[in-house]
């Protein structure tokens, strides 16, 4: 293992790559899964590394969304795995949702490897092995889902999507949260939540702020899943993006 001293200036940038290595190492991560995560970096270093207002914000809906949801899914693939396997599982009990492998390059040995490495960090039920279900529209491989998860869910959450698929959830009518730092992308153009920012800091706060709305009406919810702007959030992710300071 190696350390990385907390007061590097791009610790946290260091740490992500690390935990991405690692998981190619232990056949989660897929080699592409380096690319996306350099490509990730570059947005994350233009943003400022850091979670901006208009991020909380969205991430504040994507809590009060999950929880008025009646089957919200979260899907999981091999960057997500190697990243926030612990948070996933703890914001999956935190809005009681299902946890689902969903993968772009899906292979068995890789869907079993993440689903064990969720069961490791705390997971109970993990879904995605059983691919009875379908999303229309893909082709075969892509395409496969759980029936009984990500096929019969009503809202869900897809960190760090391929295009093709988010858009082909969308048009399957499912409420979509998208992780993603790219406002450009067509994941997060096809959200209905877009979270511009890093998976590592996105979901712990959304799970900071689920916990917080536990006690909150469903009128309080739906309130704030309506008062989010979509296109405001992705505007001002590009603003930050193109007027950043970078350090
Ligand atoms: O494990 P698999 O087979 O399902 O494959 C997963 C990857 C991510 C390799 C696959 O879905 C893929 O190739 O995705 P893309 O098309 O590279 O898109 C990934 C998006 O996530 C890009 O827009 C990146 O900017 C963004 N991204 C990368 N790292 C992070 C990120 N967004 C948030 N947090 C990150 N750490």
């Amino acid at each position: 293992d190696i350390e990385i001293p907390e007061s590097h200036p791009r610790y946290l940038s260091l740490l992500t790559r690390h935990r991405i290595e690692e998981g190619v190492e232990k056949g989660i991560t897929s080699k592409q899964g380096l690319i996306a995560e350099g490509r990730g970096e570059a947005f994350d270093y233009l943003l400022g590394e850091e979670t901006t207002a208009s991020a909380d914000a969205a991430e504040r809906a994507a809590a009060a969304q999950l929880l008025l949801a009646e089957h919200p899914v979260l899907s999981v693939n091999g960057n997500v795995a190697a990243l926030v396997p612990g948070e996933m599982v703890e914001l999956a009990e935190a809005v009681d949702a299902d946890l689902e492998v969903n993968l772009f390059n899906r292979t068995e040995e890789r869907m079993r490897a993440i689903a064990d490495h969720l069961r490791e960090h705390g997971a109970e039920d993990v879904k995605g092995l059983t691919a009875d279900g379908r999303i229309p529209n893909l082709d075969h491989e892509r395409a496969k889902v759980d029936a009984d998860g990500i096929g019969a869910a009503d809202v869900v959450l897809v960190p760090l999507e391929d295009g093709d698929r988010a858009e082909a959830l969308a048009a399957m009518g499912k409420v979509e949260i998208v992780v993603d730092l790219n406002p450009m992308s067509r994941s997060a153009q096809s959200a209905a939540i877009p979270i511009v920012d890093n998976i590592i800091r996105a979901v712990p706060n959304v799970t900071d702020h689920a916990r917080d709305l536990t006690d909150a009406t469903e009128e309080e919810r739906e309130k704030i899943v309506r008062e989010f702007d979509r296109e405001a959030a992705l505007r001002e992710a590009e603003d930050a993006i193109r007027s950043g300071e970078l350090d």
